[in-house]
């Protein structure tokens, strides 16, 4: 078989793409070889089908506990045609329609507020930050359907960890593209442009909480937030942000862009949590997209299926009323 050699990653040419079936046997191989000692020095190859459509990103397999859901991912064409990025429409098929001439480079992100080190950081500079994983998380829409996606990423709290916020911050901001020029959504007032999203400081810190660059080991396309969003895959989906642009450190908890749409709708925990209806329909099932309209919803679980690594974060926290 052949190789590229990429940021010291290895990963398999787009012509030997593994068909979809051999997906889980191929997982399970290379979960056996990355056991074995004398394989230790290389990181274990993620195992998921590359699609061959966009610049490779490949990740190795995540040791965080959760990262890995052996359900099979939902397929790439679903996961990059079925979107909600209102910045370029409210219509499912939009963003893919329209945001392909997205400028992703140069892309900088600034990270400043409560730390010892704000500052600027272009795309290569965050790229290069800490070693490049696969997390294959479920993402629960608050609209009652979810996906399974094979991201490319590493854990927001490296980042957080390098700018080192001080005692004062107790929230993480986010802030993302609000390009009238490039983003056709926003001659629409629907919601107040640019899309802020925020995180408790703990929950920003979680290993979990994804910066994410890539998914099905390519990078990002436009359409799933290019070149880097958040992945909160506890969370109700529009929590995880795409297109960052701004990441800031605060002392009081941020107004999110749904939150000053519709505050009864969307509450700031945003947690998925099937015992607590939407005020206009029932969250207790969702429709996993792929299975078929005539499929049974599957019931959503508590925290998306991820309570028994973050449960405690909200130990004490009435889950009804901090929505
Ligand atoms: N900037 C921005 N980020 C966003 C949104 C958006 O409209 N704008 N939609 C959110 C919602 S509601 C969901 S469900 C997810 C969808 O991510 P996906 O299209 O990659 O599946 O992105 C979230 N992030
Ligand atoms: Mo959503």
């Amino acid at each position: 078989m052949l190789y590229l050699k990429d940021r010291g990653h290895v990963h398999p040419l787009a012509s030997e793409i593994t068909p979809r079936e051999v997906w889980r046997q191929r997982r399970t191989l290379i979960q056996g070889l990355a056991a074995g000692a004398a394989t230790a020095a290389m990181p274990a190859l993620a195992a998921t089908t590359r699609p061959g459509k966009r610049d490779a990103l490949p990740g190795a397999r995540s040791a965080v506990p959760g990262a890995a859901t052996m359900e099979a991912p939902t397929a790439y064409a679903d996961v990059t045609s079925y979107n909600n990025f209102y910045e370029f429409g409210t219509d499912k098929a939009d963003p893919a329609q329209r945001a392909q001439g997205l400028q992703t480079r140069p892309w900088t992100v600034v990270v400043d507020g409560l730390v010892k080190k704000p500052g600027r950081w272009d795309l290569d500079a965050l790229l290069k930050l800490a070693p490049m994983e696969e997390r294959v998380y479920r993402l629960r829409c608050v609209e009652g359907w979810s996906m399974v996606i094979p991201w490319v990423g590493y854990s927001l709290s490296e980042l957080i960890r390098r700018v080192e916020p001080l005692g004062s911050a107790r929230y993480v901001q986010f802030e993302t593209l609000g390009d009238a020029k490039q983003m056709p959504g926003l001659r629409s007032n629907i919601i107040p442009w640019p899309y802020v999203e925020g995180l408790r400081m703990d929950e920003a810190m979680h290993p979990l909480a994804l910066l994410a660059f890539g998914l099905y080991g390519e990078v990002l396309p436009p359409q799933n937030g290019a070149p880097l969003r958040l992945v909160v895959p506890w969370k109700y989906g529009f929590k995880s942000a795409k297109s960052l642009v701004a990441i800031r450190f605060v002392e009081q908890q941020p107004r999110s862009a749904w939150q000053r749409t519709a505050p009864q709708e969307y509450g700031f925990y945003a947690n998925v949590n099937p015992t607590v209806d939407h005020p206009r329909w029932s969250q207790a099932t969702e429709r996993r997209i792929g299975d078929g309209l005539f499929a049974k919803r599957r019931p959503t679980q508590m925290f998306n299926g991820y309570e028994p690594q973050v449960g405690q974060l909200y130990a004490g926290l009435d889950l009804k009323t901090n929505y």
